[in-house]
């Protein structure tokens, strides 16, 4: 077996372990961070159950972390009050990033976890199966039910021989996006193998396991050998520790190769992870900004390598450096150890230990601009800026450009710098709170910005809308709901959001579904690629949307959109696409029984007939029936 299916098979709920077979699996922790957490604890206080009963349950704040007005210091408490009253663990605001915390001192070999957000696979970097969710899945999670998935193929990527100096762990990632594009992840769990593996620290392999998410993968995994061991012990938790290797006659579905020798360091060009070059091929770009930090490259080894670059140099008078740490740990290590002096001396802004400008939270770039970041996404308009165009590289690569003022491949910047891994991280968890204990009076606070969310109704009989909106391919979440520091305050708010819904594609749509009160989306393939947001999905059941047509959607989202009742349907026949115009009125009819059949006749404008079907479980189609999963468990069926 391979070690996603050891795992998988040792928490087996109920399916059958074959490729695309349904399988439900049993989830032992489960994270959430502030942007998706308000709405993931709302629907689990719904589910009426007084306390969670995973292993471990952490709630963490590090998205929304602007206080510019009383919305994001509100969902803090609410997150804060309602985790100290069901039995979760708090991590508070400046206690650094949920997954870099989460590999630092949660995650376990072996074991599951689910988390509302899409970087969750971060902690497979510790052989542990990490899987990001929708809230609503997490929700379910918490309250002791399985998660349900298809069974992914398992993918095998063999690492053999050794990175060169200034090539790193992100160029690794970024070789295996340019080679499988940011679809090519879809239905698989990415495994890596290979002597190769030996050479990478569990923070290498935690930026290649949480750039994994880019490539659409359920998740991505490391063996858990000494190399996990050693950093367990460093972090004072070798108890924690199990081996886990795939067995000599693991079959895998697919596989692929990596000499890590002949890798040189690699930029993804805007506006895709997977639009990937060679630092030299994509030539001196000049750098208006560098942002150094991010769930994919914080770590503290990242930050060393970042601090000895800097070591008596001056940022470029062009550019703007700035460095968030991934974690308080990190950040006190390197405000021990003198780095942070190095930093701060070379010019860079520090900002505090959070996702920052990764997700637009301040930091926006000037018109124009050309933002170099270590961070895993660089779609259109997510830095807060439209015009500017974001590149992808390591830290190594960011720093060399951050002091040249353009693009510069790292190997020709002198020296490479080396650093050891520390014997012994700080370990101090006072900014982990423990929840109160079972039976105590806990009350929950709700400020005014935490509003009530739109549940589905009962899947009706007939139905008829107009398309209006008619999509291309690779659709991000970003795109269907944007972030940004202006947006992200009202993730609690989803009617204050919904004026914003695809807004980044046509402005004028929030106000025509309002107008027409119910409708339809058409869509290319990879619909909802990148965040786990299930505000993709509720903010368009809030605004009447009753289904999205596409060539095929991204996992999460795809999941997503039936918990909230919407339904995704898949064209049979992908030109059929040709026939469907926005305006075009769409009519179901027999909609209950087609649904539950999974196979689903669209009649276009009275006339054509379009042949489309939903690639779901039994399962899946009964929780559409019911209009969403909170009604399907609430009518009983959800364990
Ligand atoms: C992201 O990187 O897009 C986010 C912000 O972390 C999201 C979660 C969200 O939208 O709140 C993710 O990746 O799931
Ligand atoms: Fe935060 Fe960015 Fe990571 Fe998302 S990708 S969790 S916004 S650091």
């Amino acid at each position: 077996m391979t070690i996603a299916e050891k795992i998988i098979k040792s928490h087996l709920v109920s399916g059958q372990m074959a490729r695309g077979e349904e399988i439900a699996i049993k989830i032992d922790q489960t994270l959430t961070q502030d942007s998706t957490g308000t709405m993931a604890y709302l629907q689990f206080e719904s589910m009426g159950i007084d306390r969670v009963k995973t292993k471990r349950s952490l709630a963490y704040i590090d998205h929304n972390m602007l206080q510019s007005g009383f919305e994001n210091a509100d969902d803090h408490k609410y997150i804060q009050t309602v985790a100290n009253k069901y039995g979760i663990y708090f991590s508070r605001p400046g206690n650094g990033i949920c997954h870099q915390v989460h590999l630092e001192r949660f995650a376990v070999p072996g074991q599951t976890l689910i988390g509302s957000d899409s970087h969750t696979p971060t902690c497979g970097a510790l052989g542990m199966l990490a899987i990001g969710a929708g809230g609503l899945d997490v929700a379910v999670a918490m309250g002791g039910g399985a998660y349900y998935l298809n069974m992914p193929g398992i993918f095998n990527v063999r690492l053999t021989g050794r990175l060169k100096p200034f090539v790193s762990a992100k160029d690794i990632i970024l070789e295996v996006l340019r080679r499988l594009t940011v679809k090519g992840g879809v239905g698989l769990i990415i495994e890596y193998s290979g002597d190769g593996v030996e050479t990478l620290s569990v923070p290498e392999r935690a930026t290649i396991t949480n750039m994994g998410a880019e490539l659409g993968a359920t998740t991505s995994i490391f063996p858990s050998d000494n190399i996990t061991l050693e950093f367990l012990k460093a972090q004072g938790r070798e108890k924690d520790f199990t081996e886990l290797h795939a067995d000599d006659d693991a079959g895998y579905c697919q596989s692929m190769e990596i000499d890590l020798s002949q890798l040189e360091p690699l930029v993804a060009c805007p506006h895709s992870p997977d639009n990937v070059k060679t630092v030299s091929e994509a030539g001196g770009i000049k750098a208006d900004q560098v942002c150094i930090g991010s769930c994919t490259n914080s770590s503290y080894q990242d930050m060393m390598k970042v601090a000895l670059m800097l070591k008596g140099k001056t940022v470029h008078p062009d550019t703007s450096l700035t460095i968030s740490p991934g974690s308080r740990q990190v950040l006190k290590m390197l405000a021990q150890n003198g780095a942070l002096a190095e930093i701060i001396s070379a010019g860079a802004r520090v900002l505090e230990s959070s996702c920052g400008p990764c997700i637009g939270m301040g930091q926006a770039p000037a018109s124009n601009a050309v933002s170099l970041r270590t961070f895993n996404r660089n779609f259109e308009g997510r830095s807060g800026t439209k015009s500017a165009k974001v590149y992808l590289v390591s830290p190594e690569t960011a720093v060399a450009s951050a002091i040249n003022g353009r693009l510069t491949d790292p190997r020709e910047f002198g020296e490479p710098v080396a650093v050891d891994k520390p014997a012994r991280f700080y370990t101090d968890d006072n900014m982990i709170i423990p929840p109160a204990p079972r039976g105590s009076a806990a009350e929950v606070v709700r400020g005014p910005n935490i509003k009530p969310f739109p549940i589905g109704t009962e899947l009706p009989e007939a139905l008829d809308a107009p398309v209006l909106l008619k999509m291309g391919d690779n659709i991000t979440t970003d795109h269907i709901m944007p972030s940004n520091a202006k947006l992200l305050p009202f993730r609690s708010n989803i009617p204050y959001l919904s004026d914003y819904c695809l807004s980044p594609i046509d402005q004028n749509f929030p106000a025509a579904a309002k107008k027409s009160g119910k409708c339809i989306l058409v869509a290319g393939h990879n619909y909802g690629q990148g965040s786990s947001r299930e505000h993709a999905a509720l903010v368009p059941l809030y605004l009447g949307v009753k289904a999205v047509i596409a060539k095929s959607f991204a996992r999460i989202h795809m999941a997503n959109l039936m918990n909230s009742g919407i339904l995704p349907l898949v064209f049979q026949n992908e030109n059929d696409y040709e026939l469907i115009k926005k305006d075009d009125t769409v009519s179901f009819e027999n909609l209950r029984w087609q649904v539950e059949n999974g196979e689903v006749t669209a009649v276009i404008n009275g006339r054509t007939k379009v042949q489309l079907k939903i690639e779901a479980s039994e399962r899946y189609r009964q929780i559409l029936l019911y209009g969403g999963l909170l009604n399907y468990v609430k009518a009983g069926s959800g364990k």
